[in-house]
């Protein structure tokens, strides 16, 4: 754990002058993410590290929670794919995913993988129960607990809205990603993941 704090320390006083927030995946191998109501301003960024287990971060309404946001509005939205740590451990890597938040309307997350979701493998960045007291965390999370969950694509690749790479304090690191556009978020350049593995290195050589 300690690498990543100073990579993503790293990150943000070098990589941009914008925040970035981390939400740890299945932190002590648990379904859930860490923290899971968190509050990002207009143009700041969500960096996902996938620390356990084999799961996703993808976006949903409120109302229809365990399934992809483009199933209920017109809206694309982001889904990391499927992130299996056990993968990247061995070479002593996290994945990680990142997403750019454009404004604070709320954005509802779950976990694609199996029944995580109805587990409640869910959180919010932006929760505005001042707006509509009803869409709150609590609330979402009843509502995922009695959904069925769906696989945005039906694919088990499919990754939209943001950049995935790793993130180590090895000095090796590999990124890749596809930028699509969804509601309230924006793919980061993959450059900012590289950074982060070089910043990680020098912390480590
Ligand atoms: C992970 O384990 C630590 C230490 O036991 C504990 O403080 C923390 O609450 C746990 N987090 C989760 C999400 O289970
Ligand atoms: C991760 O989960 C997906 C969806 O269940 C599955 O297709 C894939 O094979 C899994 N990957 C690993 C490495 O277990
Ligand atoms: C998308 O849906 C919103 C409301 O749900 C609507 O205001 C907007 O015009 C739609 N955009 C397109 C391109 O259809
Ligand atoms: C508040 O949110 C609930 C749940 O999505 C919705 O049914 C209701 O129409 C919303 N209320 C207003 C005033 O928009
Ligand atoms: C987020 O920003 C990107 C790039 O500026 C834009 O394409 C996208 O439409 C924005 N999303 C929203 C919901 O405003
Ligand atoms: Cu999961």
């Amino acid at each position: 754990m300690q690498f990543t704090t100073l990579a993503l320390a790293a990150l943000a006083s070098m990589a941009t002058a914008q925040k970035t927030t981390v939400v740890t995946v299945a932190m002590n191998g648990t379904l859930t993410y860490s923290p899971n109501n968190i509050k990002v301003n207009a143009g700041e960024f969500v960096q996902f590290q996938f620390t356990a287990g084999n799961h996703t971060v993808t976006q949903s309404t409120f109302d229809a929670p365990c399934q992809p946001i483009s199933m209920h509005s017109n809206v694309t939205g982001f889904h990391s794919g499927f992130q299996p740590a056990a993968a990247s451990a061995s070479m002593g890597m996290i994945p990680t995913y990142t997403i750019q938040v454009n404004n604070t309307t709320p954005l509802w997350v779950y976990c694609a993988q199996a029944k995580h979701c109805e587990a409640g493998m869910v959180m919010v960045i932006n929760e505005n129960t001042a707006a509509n007291a009803s869409r709150s965390l609590v609330n979402y999370k009843s509502l995922a607990a009695k959904a069925t969950t769906v696989v945005p694509g039906g694919s088990a690749t499919t990754n939209n809205g943001g950049t995935t790479g790793t993130t180590s304090g090895t000095g090796s690191s590999t990124s890749s990603g596809v930028s699509a556009a969804g509601a309230g978020a924006v793919g980061v350049p993959s450059v900012y993941a590289l950074l982060a593995a070089a910043a990680g290195a020098a912390f480590f050589l």
